[in-house]
């Protein structure tokens, strides 16, 4: 999708459209830190950003969707070519089992100023937007944990063995706020995101490779067969978390190496979740800094998730004195950066970051300062007479 959503434009030129109709606000997210713990019923800390996916539902004589942003449409038995954001549709739809007949009779029109393959989850934002929009529209009336669980499921007919931070975030966003997030329970607290003086800064490598899924996947199964391993010996564990620190010495002599780099990583970063917490309750953007810095190491060098393109951009931070540090977000092999720089070097931290990577890969990154907003949301819905 592009960065200037023409949905967007739509809204502003045609806010009511005929019958009824619904328009839906699907935010994007970024992770502060806590990555690859979601499945490993860890500790992570996301937040719902301003960019985000938009939603126009309309009645009509059959189920369409268009993609504003691409110029693409999807019309019920007119199947010629699939384009590849329809299995996120079809996913929701499989899981309301409205499918062949059961067809809903709307047409739903989506565009975005969330980049699409950013680390920003798009596909998630798809999604949980699409089942919201199915879920107020029809009147289906299912309540949001069940809704955002259908999501879920919807959004693994796409192949990607997820966790559910994407979601949780999504469905439960607060405009200034992150959630910190307990996998073990699902439970969260909100807590704000701000350090005085600094500003969060994502630069997009605007690279995206192939692996993502496949190794994502990989790692996740990794884990699950770590915790089998373990709980042989331990059958009270079912998970990384429950690990207790004076066995992990014997767990990891129960391991290969390479699954030994990957739960000292999880153990790491779970602790790093924590401290995190606490250099934001303390106001440290130095502290919170080296702590964004050692997740990017251990995610690059012990969960090897990382890219060369990602780690020119934290390579930029971890040296200049305007930013305290900076990570990777979310699955890997491409995305984004997130960066904390101090307010008044915004701008010319992001000019100097740019060149850089310039050189460094013939790229133009995309950057922008973060603004945490709120989930999922209604933006009007209406009836014309
Ligand atoms: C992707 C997944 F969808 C999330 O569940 C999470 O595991 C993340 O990668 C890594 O932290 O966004």
């Amino acid at each position: 999708m592009q960065d200037s959503s023409s949905f967007i434009n739509l809204y502003r030129l045609n806010p009511r459209p005929q019958g009824k109709w619904l328009y839906v606000r699907s935010p994007g997210r970024i992770n502060l830190i806590g990555e690859h713990t979601d499945y490993n019923r860890g500790l992570c800390f996301p937040a719902a950003i301003d960019k985000a996916v938009y939603f126009l539902a309309e009645e009509d004589t059959k189920f369409s969707i268009h993609a504003l942003d691409r110029n693409q449409i999807f019309i019920q038995n007119q199947r010629s070519v699939i384009p590849d954001w329809l299995v996120y549709f079809d996913g929701v739809l499989k899981e309301l089992n409205l499918i062949n007949d059961k067809l809903p009779k709307i047409k739903v029109s989506f565009g975005a100023d969330l980049p699409s393959g950013a680390g920003l989850s798009s596909s998630s934002a798809i999604s949980c937007g699409f089942a919201f929009v199915l879920n107020e529209f029809l009147d289906l009336k299912i309540n949001k944990s069940d809704l955002m669980h259908i999501a879920i499921r919807g959004e693994r007919h796409s192949g990607l063995e997820g966790g559910m931070m994407d979601q949780i975030s999504i469905f439960n966003g607060r405009k200034d706020q992150a959630l910190l997030i307990d996998c073990q329970d699902w439970t969260f607290k909100y807590k704000d995101v701000q350090f005085k003086d600094y500003q969060w800064l994502v630069v997009d490598t605007k690279v995206h490779h192939t692996l993502v899924d496949s190794e994502y996947n990989s790692r996740s199964r990794a884990c699950r067969s770590i915790v089998s391993k373990i709980s042989l010996h331990y059958p009270t564990w079912s998970s990384i978390r429950d690990i207790e620190n004076d066995c992990l010495q014997a767990c990891y002599s129960l391991l290969d190496d390479i699954e030994k780099r990957l739960l000292q990583y999880v153990v790491e970063e779970n602790q790093r979740v924590l401290e995190f917490d606490s250099a934001l309750l303390g106001q440290d953007p130095e502290a919170a800094g080296q702590l964004l810095l050692a997740g990017h190491a251990g995610l690059k060098d012990l969960y090897c998730v990382s890219c060369a393109e990602l780690d020119y951009l934290v390579s930029f931070a971890k040296t200049d004195p305007r930013a305290t540090g900076a990570r990777m977000m979310g699955g890997g092999f491409g995305g984004s950066t997130l960066h904390l720089v101090r307010r008044d070097d915004i701008r010319s931290y992001t000019e100097d970051i740019s060149d850089f990577y310039k050189k460094a890969t013939g790229m133009e990154p995309r950057i922008f300062e973060l603004i945490v907003s709120n989930g999922l949301e209604t933006l009007e819905m209406g009836q014309s007479v």
